[in-house]
């Protein structure tokens, strides 16, 4: 049985109520399954443990029904009456609701007047022109859906980096774990940082590859066993989640680790620059290019270090290799020492329970503390972004007062009155200048209006930017990784826009956003463009989207310097209070 978590608990109930949409039932139990999944994923406790035991008596908004619903859930894993729903559906529709902008309600259309219920017999459907004709459709929620397949069709086979993390250091512990294994790390694009993989590279060194390869095959939570010889194995996870496993001898480790770190374009750089040397590197070794002579023997190369410095090369961090100027960068020695976890020392933009966030004030204030923080900046939604419950001016000032108060009593961490105000359509802010000087920074981001011209868009951001009370820009391009492309805007002048205004600009850490997207820091910092690692938390443990955002800020080229929030709690006091224009 796989281990029952809050998520899993709080997904079932989510699910039936999708169900119970998709059969039409009667609204308010539809909307008792979503609320009660939602005080759920909020409950203040241990809600697993609770509903094991049957103790889920008296917690407002889950009635008796649900409670024992939760019961059987937390108890087996599973709930009969999740099951029997389900099996009222094709599998193939549960694909639809995942499509988006196709709500249960065009998808029980769609089952009911055209029979559809697999992606494929949709993608038919409007290609032959059926769906604009039902009623409710229309020509333009067909172009919309054939886009929203095409999407899926390209992120299908794709996991965000924060995602797969688990089951990764999980596996990797088990192997480094073994007696017969000296060494094991993950290669491939999980080591290089990027922010979604499509599958996992487990290598090791071992003087017996085939007991790890078997040992491999059989470890826990495996759906399925893709291919297994002496020193190669594939498995399918749970998950759906491929993990590849190469085991090689200690003498070939860092070459192979080297071949299956990546990315495929440095290694065809890395071996062109061997072979302008005379020497043939593959995922075994290095060696004299045949018939060639060197007079020197060939030298003990133990680490990847070993490897580039035979090469003429400064040591590349995994994170760096993606053939994007790093070998010019190597031979000169002029790579950057790229920031790392420790030299964060504070964080800017947090959400708590006054906008959409899940936790207190108190709550993050105690987890900010917890991973050695010495400040936390609260930046909630302002009052356009209703369907977050975003704060008018009133509840702000009141928030603000609130955050100040407690910041005033405690001397370890310095609390920042902020806020995330919405850039509107044109370009002005959800609140005057007035109010926005109150504030000890403001986070400036766009979240409707998505669908401008890449000009309009572009001056949009701009003036915002332009503003001197918006501190730094928010989530510069909307995207969602795996789910929505980022809107139409244009990077370079947005960068250009920040170095002249002095407007820092956030590398948003949640998993499914990194945005601004890593190929553009480096660009930014050699223009003076300060960076924000912003965790976006919504919940306590959000803080920990810190962890993985580091890995894509490295990917950036980005070094403590460039980093806002690496300034000591000190520095960003006079930071802050320093107007805009100064800082620059
Ligand atoms: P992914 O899995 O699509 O997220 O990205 P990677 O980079 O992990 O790619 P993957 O798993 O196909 O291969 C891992 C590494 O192994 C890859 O970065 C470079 C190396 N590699 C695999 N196949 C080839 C190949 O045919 N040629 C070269 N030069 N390198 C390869
Ligand atoms: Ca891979
Ligand atoms: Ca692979
Ligand atoms: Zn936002």
């Amino acid at each position: 049985m796989p281990e029952i978590t809050r998520d899993h608990l709080a997904e079932v109930l989510e699910e039936i109520a999708l169900l119970l949409e998709l059969k039409g039932e009667n609204p308010f139990k539809i909307r008792a399954y979503r609320n009660g999944s939602e005080i759920v994923r909020s409950f203040d406790g241990d809600i697993v443990q609770r509903a094991r035991e049957n103790d889920l008596k008296g917690i407002k908004g889950i009635g008796e029904a649900l409670q024992q619903k939760l019961h059987e859930l937390a108890s087996n894993g599973l709930l009969a009456f999740h099951q029997n729903l389900r099996d009222e559906f094709p599998e193939g529709l549960f694909e639809l609701l995942e499509l988006q902008g196709l709500g249960p309600r065009k998808v029980k259309t769609l089952y009911e007047e055209l029979s559809i219920a697999s992606l494929g017999g949709l993608k038919r459907a409007c290609q032959s022109g059926q769906v604009s004709e039902l009623p409710g459709f229309g020509k333009k929620s067909e172009e919309k859906i054939l886009g929203a397949i095409e999407a899926h069709e390209r992120f299908s086979g794709y996991y965000l980096l924060a995602e797969v993390a688990p089951d990764a250091e999980r596996i990797l512990g088990i192997l480094r774990q073994h007696p017969d294994v000296s060494r094991a790390e993950i290669a491939g694009s999980y080591r290089r940082g990027r922010e979604t993989v499509h599958d996992l590279d487990f290598l090791v060194a071992t003087p017996d590859p085939a007991v790890i390869t078997a040992f491999f095959t059989e470890l826990e939570g495996i759906r399925e066993i893709l291919a297994q010889g002496r020193t190669k194995a594939s498995v399918r996870l749970q998950s759906g989640l491929q993990c590849d496993l190469r085991a090689v001898s200690n003498r070939e480790w860092p070459f192979a680790l080297i071949y299956f770190t990546g990315s495929r374009e440095h290694n065809v750089e890395l071996r062109s620059r061997a072979l302008k040397q005379k020497l043939t590197l593959n995922e075994y070794q290095l060696q004299p290019v045949a018939g060639t002579q060197r007079n020197d023997p060939t030298p003990d190369l133990r680490e990847e270090s070993d490897i580039y410095a035979e090469l003429g090369l400064q040591f590349i961090e995994p994170a760096l290799r993606e053939n994007r100027g790093e070998f010019d960068a190597a031979c000169k020695g002029d790579l950057p020492r790229l920031v790392e976890q420790d030299n964060l020392r504070g964080t800017f933009h947090n959400h708590t329970t006054e906008s959409d966030g899940r936790s207190s004030l108190a709550e993050m204030v105690e987890a900010a503390r917890d991973l050695g923080l010495s400040y936390l900046g609260i930046a909630d939604h302002s009052r356009s972004s209703f369907q977050t419950n975003g704060l008018n001016e009133e509840r702000l000032l009141t928030q603000s007062a609130a955050i100040r108060a407690l910041n005033a009593s405690l001397d370890d961490i310095d609390l920042y009155a902020g806020n995330e105000v919405d850039i509107l359509r044109n370009g002005t802010l959800d609140f005057d200048d007035g109010t926005l000087a109150q504030l000890d920074y403001v986070v400036a981001s766009v979240h409707a209006s998505f669908n401008l011209p890449e000009k309009d868009m572009t001056a949009r951001l701009i003036k915002a930017m332009e503003n001197p009370h918006v501190t730094m820009l928010g989530h510069l391009s909307g995207r969602l990784l795996l789910r929505r492309d980022p809107y139409a805007v244009n990077h370079e002048k947005i960068i250009d826009c920040a170095a002249e205004t002095g407007t820092v600009i956030e590398l948003n850490c949640s998993s499914k956003r990194m945005d601004m997207d890593w190929r553009w820091w480096r660009r930014a910092r050699d223009k003076g463009v300060k960076c924000s690692l912003n965790p976006d938390a919504h919940h306590a443990r959000g803080l920990q989207n810190l962890h993985f955002g580091i890995r894509v800020a490295r990917k950036g080229w980005l070094r403590r310097q460039d980093v806002l929030n690496c300034l000591p709690a000190e520095d960003i006091r006079k930071w802050l209070q320093t107007p805009k224009a100064k800082r620059l």
